[in-house]
């Protein structure tokens, strides 16, 4: 029904401005599991599209979780009409779409990402792998469309942006996002009450799952290593969402001398998904590939199958292996089962 020649070309943003222009009935596609930047970029897209007399919106695969509600308005974004023209923002690859909207993976007239590793899936792909989110993207392309920045344009770049940079203090923070940020400001976003929803506002079943979650905390190696267990039952005990249990991924890494953390989830009986963080010095993306996983040398995942003792077992030992010294792996430090796993 929407089928289209496929021209994988790329696209610079005066091209991508132009093809904006001339567009109607636009519909902007997010990623699943959507976070701040590609929400953020939709919505600054779409006002200012809609600002020029045009049809547009936005949908999502995914609900929107709480955080991001005064954003999107509605937890369920879905395609309201059909497109003449469609639109992705920060989605590196089609699989990211989603089931509900892979059916438009063939008439992509434009894919807007900063992903190094994004597939040119779309018929023009304005690919900018330097910035730091797709929210600078859609800065340059919103110059470039000569749009001006209302208030709500600006907010919704600035969510792009911050989330996407830690709020300014991940290392893809560079001088140009900082600049961006600064004319974001001069235009009227409100950056303290942002910051608050975005950085500050924890649910109450975050703060108790981080209570029992922090219960099970223990080391390896001298301390080097770290581990937080959350079993179904601790999900359960604390109402989490996924959001919730997200926040609490980098707890174990960020505690001083700690140079791995990792978080034991369960997600089936005997299944565990393992999330992965280093302060830089262990290359945890290596020892998820271990494991059948992968991605960032920071910031790693994968998935194992047994009894918790044993997945971790085999997780420290790998860790203990490849990058520590024999006197970091001393039995002093092994944990004892029964600790952590009765609360
Ligand atoms: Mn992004």
């Amino acid at each position: 029904m929407f089928q289209r020649k496929r021209k994988n070309k790329p696209a610079s943003l005066r091209k991508a401005a132009a093809l904006l222009k001339k567009a109607d009935n636009i519909l902007i596609l997010t990623h699943v599991r959507p976070d701040g930047d590609t929400l953020g970029s939709a919505f600054a897209l779409m006002y200012a599209l809609e600002g020029m007399g045009k049809r547009v919106c936005v949908a999502c695969d995914s609900k929107i979780t709480k955080k991001y509600l005064f954003l999107t308005g509605s937890e369920d974004l879905y395609p309201r009409f059909k497109p003449d023209f469609v639109v992705t923002v920060d989605i590196a690859s089609l699989g990211l779409l989603g089931n509900s909207l892979r059916e438009y993976s063939d008439c992509i007239d434009l894919a807007i990402d900063h992903h190094p590793t994004n597939t040119m899936f779309a018929r023009w792909n304005l690919i900018m792998d330097k910035s730091s989110a797709a929210g600078v993207i859609i800065f340059r392309l919103l110059q470039q469309m000569k749009v001006p920045f209302t208030n709500k344009i600006t907010d919704a770049i600035y969510v792009a942006i911050s989330t996407d940079t830690g709020c300014f203090r991940y290392s893809n923070t560079d001088a140009e996002t900082l600049r961006i940020a600064a004319a974001l400001l001069e235009n009227g976003a409100r950056m303290e009450y942002l910051n608050q929803i975005l950085f500050e506002l924890v649910s109450p079943s975050h703060v108790t799952l981080q209570g029992l979650a922090l219960k099970t905390l223990h080391y390896f190696g001298n301390g080097k290593i770290a581990i937080i267990r959350v079993t179904r039952d601790l999900i359960a005990k604390a109402k989490a969402a996924d959001d919730d249990i997200d926040n609490i991924t980098n707890l174990a890494r960020n505690i001083s001398g700690v140079e791995v953390g990792l978080l034991l989830r369960e997600t089936a009986p005997n299944e565990y998904k393992i999330s992965a963080r280093s302060n830089g010095d262990v290359d945890v993306s290596h020892i998820c590939s271990l494991f059948g996983g992968g991605g960032h040398k920071k910031a790693s995942g994968c998935m194992l199958k047994g009894e918790i003792n044993e997945v971790e077992g085999r997780l420290v030992t790998a860790i203990l292996n490849e990058y520590f010294s024999e006197e970091d792996n001393r039995v002093e430090n092994a944990f004892t089962s029964g600790d952590s796993t009765d609360f």
